[in-house]
């Protein structure tokens, strides 16, 4: 490793009190979130620390609090890594082994905000209607067991329940996941999840809690025996909890913050008043993209997106797959896509991330609906774009025809990697005929939108890349969609 930089490692004032709760306290929330509210509390002060709550892992909470919350965040720069130590979490709390302290916290006059990083599939609201998804597991769970929560929903309402008997002001709510509309459909989740218990409770979070919504961007890899290495070296000190990322950082952020929040500005954050043309610029183009290297990469036997990126005719799919999806999408003042597709390349191929194709790869059911299938609906009639959309998705077919043709029959849930694991494997069973595996895989129920199971065209389009792919695979499928 090369010229180590110590420039960026600050210390600041820690003398400041909690007034955040933070749901998910996973690398990416290290590296976005916790890092912007350093940054501003160290540039405006504030009692803006954050209390970290994680609603499965301990060590983590453990690894955390060993150290006063405080952690080493390694950003991968192309001339060598820079360490910074990150001071704004105060302590973290385990809430699957008491959930007492975590509604002490979110009851707590000083907290002001809660953020939310818990990946889509922890919601449990369904997408169309923003209803609950009243078999989701901690739905379930959370409804009839309101006082012992152990899910996102039933945590937040419990917590606004005790809020309003003390004549606590709400927490304004910040859903930081990668879900379309995220204020929005996090507002009509938890509204829909009170009024099932309590009608009263439901009106007075439709009148008093705000819901901004946000769109967050910095590509985190899963921390490595690598990343507790490079922070040894570049800090002196052994830290389990250090995470690496990339240099590059973006958060837009809905301003509608009745009781205040941290100076995120100093960090760089954007406040707007619609984020909604920003989240769904990053869905389509940037996580789409991923979720194609993902896929593809899979399929072709690359490792680390960096390593897909390398290859030409790779990097110009994803190209074409960035300028199929911004055509998706009506103008946004003050960005060019093409040029935010370039850079968006660029990160891709940063030789210093070590991105895995495989943690992309998960959760497909929940991931492509915003990235592949929203962006295909809102194809004209005919469009030749339709394409690369039609290959992401045979990809993922694919990916899931070969899991469980190679997965040893008690591995086959924790190789496929997806909530609907269960339903993928009862739908495809043995079945190798593409038609037939489309036909299995698309129509799982409340999945693909009515107007993709209704079009011809889009099935037509993912049958002949799926047949490609399973009889030729990626590197012809890749050369033909090229050629088209
Ligand atoms: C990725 C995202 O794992 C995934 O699905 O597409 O986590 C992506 O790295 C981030 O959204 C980047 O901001």
């Amino acid at each position: 490793m090369s010229n180590p930089d110590l420039s960026d490692v600050t210390s600041h004032p820690d003398a400041a009190t909690a007034g955040i709760v933070h749901i998910g306290i996973g690398a990416f929330h290290r590296a976005h979130q916790a890092t912007y509210t350093d940054t501003a509390m160290a540039a405006k002060g504030g009692n803006w620390r954050i209390i970290g709550v994680s609603l499965r892992s301990t060590d983590i909470v453990d690894a955390l609090n060993a150290q006063d919350g405080t952690f080493t965040l390694i950003e991968r720069h192309p001339d060598g890594p820079k360490a910074r130590r990150i001071t704004s979490m105060s302590h973290a709390i385990a809430a699957a082994r008491d959930i007492t302290p975590v509604l002490e916290a979110l009851a707590d006059p000083a907290i002001r905000i809660v953020t939310i990083t818990v990946t889509e599939k922890a919601y449990g609201i369904d997408r169309v209607s923003g209803m609950v998804q009243a078999e989701h597991p901690s739905v379930k769970h959370d409804l009839a067991n309101p006082d012992k929560p152990a899910g996102l929903l039933g945590l937040l309402v419990a917590g606004l329940k005790r809020r309003k008997e003390a004549g606590v002001r709400a927490y304004t709510i910040v859903s930081c996941d990668n879900l379309p509309s995220n204020g929005r459909l996090l507002r009509d989740g938890v509204i829909d999840f009170a009024k099932r218990l309590d009608p009263g409770l439901a009106a007075w979070i439709t009148d008093n809690v705000s819901f901004p919504a946000t769109m967050v961007d910095r590509i985190t890899p899963a921390a490595t025996a690598a990343t507790r290495a490079d922070a040894k070296y570049l800090t002196g000190l052994y830290d389990p909890a250090a995470i690496e990322t990339e240099p590059f950082s973006q958060w837009v952020i809905e301003d509608a913050f009745p009781d205040g929040r941290p100076a995120w500005e100093e960090g760089g954050a954007i406040l707007v008043a619609d984020v909604e043309p920003y989240e769904c610029m990053k869905l389509r183009m940037l996580n789409g993209s991923h979720s194609l290297i993902a896929y593809m990469g899979q399929l072709g036997g690359y490792r680390y997106v960096r390593d897909a990126m390398a290859s030409d005719a790779f990097s110009r799919l994803v190209t074409l797959h960035m300028q199929n999806a911004a055509a998706t999408m009506p103008p946004l003042d003050g960005i060019d896509f093409s040029d935010y597709g370039a850079d968006l390349v660029a990160r891709f191929g940063n030789r210093e991330i070590a991105h895995e194709t495989n943690q992309i790869a998960m959760d497909g059911t929940e991931k492509l609906p915003q990235r592949i299938f929203a962006p295909v609906c809102d194809l004209p009639a005919g469009s030749k774009r339709l394409g690369t959309f039609a290959l992401c998705f045979a990809a993922w077919l694919a990916v899931m025809r070969q899991r469980i043709n190679s997965a040893k029959p008690n591995e086959v849930d924790q190789q496929l990697n997806d909530p609907r694991a269960n339903d993928i494997v009862k739908a495809v069973g043995n079945h190798q005929d593409p038609i037939v595996i489309y036909e299995k895989l698309a129509y799982l129920p409340g999945w693909m939108p009515q107007q993709l199971q209704d079009d011809s065209v889009w099935r037509n389009a993912v049958i002949d890349r799926l047949s490609l792919l399973l009889s030729e695979g990626a590197d012809t499928a890749i050369k033909r969609e090229l050629a088209i």
